[in-house]
């Protein structure tokens, strides 16, 4: 399951996004005080048309799962347990406060925010290689040993990026670089997609995140990305029906609620996709890494699916909706046989054709 985990400085509103994410207050972590985790149904629109047209038994999204972490990161890091449940996620969801109001501690400073909040997330990292690096080096010593120069041979060169205050998600690492040091779960090494948190005033720009990110000096950097929310509004929108709700958004300017945003602004910062398999039973959402293998994306669903592949019946999510149903689009001859190393793309409905 996809997990991110929700940081920030404190009194920024990340609790206010967790809860308009999920819609629950969450179930706290045990042994974890004060974390929270929800999961989140995709929403995607495919799907909706899918089973529409399939009226299955089940339909099921695809899923990620947030934490809420309480208070600053900063201090978060700082703590053992509750740095490692952040260590446990895949991509970090930075939420940085781009409104002002006085009833609420603090203010907006999103580029100072940013830099404290990336620092710290440098220094963790740091402590982490350097202790490594000595027990590495006495090891050495004591017998020569090629896995663990390697891996000593790789932390030094996070080593001398962190001492340049670059995160280790922009190092450029070959995969066997990167398997050398999987094991740390480095915290700068996460993709970052930052939440910059705006006014009330400012709720009909939030779909212009990078004009945003421009004036909150954001530069473009490798595995980032922007997205805006106004929290205020998007908690109001949680608590409306569905009429409601689009009257509510349009009075903004707005055509969506932020969470359908939000949520693609993560499967593109993580290079996911979704594919479908469809039938009477269940129509269903997968989530795979784009340039997965249909032989991966039978893994996705099943390892005997996996082991059994024969053929993946791949068609376009846009050809099945417009010719109505597989019989025709057979008849279009629009579906495709493809093998174990056929590329899975965004929006294709498969079937696997399998043995045992
Ligand atoms: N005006 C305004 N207030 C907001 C917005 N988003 C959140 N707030 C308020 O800011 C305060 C803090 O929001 P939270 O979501 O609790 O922030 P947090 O980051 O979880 O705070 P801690 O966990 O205590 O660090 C609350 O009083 C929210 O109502 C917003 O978009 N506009
Ligand atoms: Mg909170």
């Amino acid at each position: 399951m996809l997990r991110v985990g929700i940081v920030g400085l404190s009194q920024v509103g990340k609790t206010t996004l967790f809860r308009i994410l999920t819609h629950t207050h969450g179930r706290a972590v045990p042994g974890k005080l004060e974390v929270h985790l929800g999961v989140v149904r995709v929403p995607d629109e495919r799907l909706d048309l899918l089973s529409n047209m399939y009226k299955p038994k089940r339909t099921i999204h695809a899923t990620v799962e947030y934490l809420d972490t309480p208070g600053s990161v900063i201090e978060l890091a700082r703590t053992g347990s509750q740095a490692q449940a952040l260590r446990e996620m895949r991509a970090l969801a930075h939420v940085v406060r781009a409104f002002e109001d006085d009833s609420v501690a603090g203010s907006a400073d999103s580029r100072q925010d940013i830099e404290n909040v990336e620092l710290e997330l440098i220094l963790s990292d740091l402590a982490v290689v350097e202790k490594r690096m000595e027990r590495l080096e006495k090891d050495i010593k004591k017998q020569k040993n090629a896995a663990l120069e390697k891996e000593h041979r790789v932390l030094e060169r996070c080593k001398s990026s962190l001492e340049r205050q670059i995160p280790l998600r922009e190092l450029d690492l070959s995969p066997e670089d990167e398997g050398a040091i999987r094991g740390f779960t480095f915290l700068s090494q996460k993709p970052v997609l930052y939440v910059l948190n705006l006014g009330e005033k400012d709720a009909a720009r939030a779909n212009a995140a990078q004009e945003f990110a421009v004036e909150a000096g954001l530069r473009q950097r490798p595995n980032t990305a922007v997205t805006a929310i106004c929290g205020k509004v998007e908690a109001e929108l949680a608590e409306l029906g569905d009429a409601e709700a689009a009257e509510f958004l349009a009075s903004y300017g707005l055509k969506e609620s932020a969470i359908a945003r939000f949520i693609r602004a993560s499967y593109q910062l993580l290079g996911l996709i979704s594919f479908f398999t469809v039938g009477d039973d269940e129509c269903r959402a997968w989530t795979l890494r784009s340039g997965s293998s249909a032989l991966d994306a039978a893994g996705e669903i099943h390892t005997d699916i996996q082991r059994g592949f024969i053929r993946a019946e791949v068609v376009k999510y846009e050809d099945l909706i417009a010719a109505g149903n597989l019989a025709e689009v057979r008849h279009r001859a629009q579906l495709h046989l493809e093998g174990k190393e056929y590329v899975v793309r965004d929006g294709e409905v498969v079937h696997f054709r399998h043995s045992g």
